[in-house]
């Protein structure tokens, strides 16, 4: 292995995981149960383009918004995400979202309109969590800010305890691995604890310890034990430990990572999404198959939003002029 990549590498490694592994994982979104490993090859195997959905649409906007603000503006985050939105609304939004983005474009205020989504209880969906990734690159791994900015930018759509603290989890979950060396073992149970620690207590912090054992043996956990412990499906509660489970059960592996995401099966796209974006983070951009890359839909647009993020990092890093 050659040695640890640079943070230009990481972010766009990061960036690049949203986009593949929605894409590859997409076409098999809402599978029952474990996928067989020859699916996961057919779809890697396919010549057709592979196209993102939501998930990727959502984090554009994101990181579009971070980028253009320089900072986390809610207001505009939601007028960014109802733009995306009313471009191409068939993008495969939780239907949740798409009713609340369309309720934002008909001119209501995002803090009641999301507070009032499932009868008062706030949407519960991994739809915060999946598209957290520049939240991350914004704070450039300082993880002091990464709970924070992501708990602002889920509560746009998402305001249910469990899908803010999976937005927490899974952005920690990048800082984490942006900072982490990339040659050498990676320390699976002090990654784990700090990512409960972000959450604090409550139904994610219950269910990602529910993995811990399974994580941290010194044998991979197969995709069965890891879906009967955490689930699969689109409550924030089961993906988001089933990414991160999956990005631990391969840490060394970009590939060896989405594989495993789309095989636990459910919420394939959302699942792979999330684990890849961590992979990517730690490994780098090199990581990521050539042959993925070139096939999927806006890869180029991630990567130079990734290079705006780090040349945001670096100045900052250089300080002010005097
Ligand atoms: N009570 C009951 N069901 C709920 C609740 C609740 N409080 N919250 C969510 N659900 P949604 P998302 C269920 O619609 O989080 C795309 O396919 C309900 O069935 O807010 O943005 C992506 O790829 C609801 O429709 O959207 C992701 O897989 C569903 O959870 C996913 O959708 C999703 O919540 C992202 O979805
Ligand atoms: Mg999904």
């Amino acid at each position: 292995m050659g040695s640890s990549p640079d943070q230009r590498s990481r972010f766009r490694g990061a960036l690049l995981g949203v986009v593949v592994g929605d894409a590859l994982g997409a076409p098999l979104e809402g599978h029952p149960g474990l996928v067989p490993a020859e699916r996961v090859r057919a779809l890697e195997e396919d010549h057709v383009d592979l196209l993102y959905t939501d998930d990727t649409a959502m984090t554009i906007a994101l990181a579009e918004s971070l980028l253009e603000r320089g900072e986390l503006d809610q207001d505009h985050l939601a007028t960014c995400f109802v733009a995306h939105y009313r471009r191409q609304p068939d993008r495969g939004y939780g239907p949740g979202t798409a009713r609340l983005l369309s309720e934002l474009a008909g001119g209501a205020a995002w803090g009641p309109a999301a507070a009032s989504q499932f009868g008062g209880q706030g949407s519960f969906g991994n739809g915060a969590a999946m598209r957290v990734a520049p939240v991350a690159l914004h704070a450039g791994g300082d993880l002091s800010r990464v709970g924070d900015l992501a708990r602002r930018s889920a509560v746009v759509t998402h305001t249910h305890p469990a899908a803010v603290d999976g937005a927490v989890a899974q952005a920690t979950a990048i800082a984490l691995a942006l900072r982490a060396p990339a040659a050498g073992p990676l320390d699976r149970s002090a990654f784990l604890a700090a990512v409960v620690a972000a959450v604090g207590d409550g139904e994610m912090a219950d269910a990602l310890r529910s993995v811990s054992d399974l994580v941290e043996s010194d044998e991979r956990p197969s995709p069965t034990a890891v879906a009967a412990r955490t689930g699969t499906g689109v409550a924030a509660s089961e993906s988001v430990p089933a990414a991160i489970a999956a990005s631990l059960a391969w840490p060394d592996s970009f590939v060896g990572t989405v594989r495993y995401a789309i095989s636990l099966g459910g919420d394939t796209d959302t699942i792979a999404s999330m684990a890849a974006a961590v992979a990517g983070a730690r490994l780098g951009e090199d990581a990521v198959p050539a042959r993925w890359r070139e096939r999927t839909e806006a890869a180029p647009l991630l990567v130079e939003l990734a290079d705006r993020f780090a040349e945001g990092a670096g100045a900052r890093r250089a300080g002010p002029a005097n």
